[in-house]
């Protein structure tokens, strides 16, 4: 039997907002295994609506067939932060660039419209 023990490097490339959550932008972290993983040196960062924020997120040691899962939050001041959605990935056994669009999280979420640009190698 054939063991294969070869890992992946999942990169997060791009973070597209099409419609925001809140008033004017959203205070938005990502979330993997229940760290924040961006950004990297502050707690949030503002997004406004019909932009594209860089990400610069490297993964490493990723198995083939393995299903990520990123999750989407908003931070707020004065009340609990806000998981605004996820954005599920399974990683194949092929190199490539992809986008997944956020999958909302419905109890708390009604407009808010994000798509992720990723890579696999
Ligand atoms: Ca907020
Ligand atoms: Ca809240």
């Amino acid at each position: 039997m054939e063991i294969n023990n070869k890992t992946f490097t999942l990169a997060l490339h791009r973070l597209h907002c099409y419609f925001v959550e809140e008033n004017e932008y959203d205070d938005v972290f990502l979330k993997y295994n229940g760290k924040k993983i961006w950004p990297k040196d502050k707690k949030q960062q503002p997004i406004m609506m019909d932009t594209t924020t860089d990400l610069d997120v490297e993964i490493e040691g990723i198995k083939e067939g393995q299903q990520v899962v990123i999750e989407l939050w908003d931070w707020d001041l004065l009340s609990p932060n806000d998981k605004l959605g996820t954005f599920t990935m399974i990683i194949e056994n092929e190199p490539g660039q992809f986008s997944t669009d956020m999958a909302r999280n419905l109890k708390e979420t009604k407009k808010a419209k994000y798509t992720l640009d990723w890579e696999v190698y």
